[in-house]
């Protein structure tokens, strides 16, 4: 089983990205692909597709192609649910301590990383990000 785990750009931007490689390589998991990649905002737009109409759309797609990100493949049993796990809640405000928002996340926006919900999402996204490569 593979998953997407995506450090956001201002992470990228101010360096902490290895901290959080580091504690992907710290896991059971394996790093199976890796890219840092600027994404453009018709690429963002299509990442992001199921939220397109929500309020936060403009501003989500706006921010996640600002500037480059660092995409991890990770393969591994379960690695879906547990790396959401490692990731933690979506607003860094209520992710626990430990996870990955709660140590770099800032705001619901910019809250560190993404990472796929399902098999589904993951294998969309995988193909976003590595499908070119
Ligand atoms: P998650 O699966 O935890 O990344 O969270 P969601 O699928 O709910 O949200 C997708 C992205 O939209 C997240 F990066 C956060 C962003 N978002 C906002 O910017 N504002 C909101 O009100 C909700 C989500």
């Amino acid at each position: 089983m593979k998953t997407l785990l995506m450090v956001k750009p201002d992470i990228v931007e101010n360096g902490l990205f290895g901290e959080i490689i580091a504690l992907v390589l710290r896991s059971r998991f394996k790093i199976t692909n890796l890219r840092m990649v600027h994404l453009d905002v018709g690429t963002v737009e299509r990442f992001y597709e199921v939220h397109r109409g929500q309020e936060f759309y403009p501003s989500l797609v706006e921010y996640v192609s600002s500037g480059p990100v660092v995409a991890m493949e990770i393969t591994g049993d379960n690695v879906i649910a547990a790396i959401r796990t490692l990731v933690g809640e979506t607003d860094p405000g209520v992710a626990r301590p430990g996870t990955i928002r709660h140590m770099f996340g800032i705001s619901i926006q910019r809250n560190a990383v993404h990472a796929s919900d399902s098999p589904e999402s993951a294998k969309k996204e995988l193909a976003i990000v590595f499908g070119g490569s």
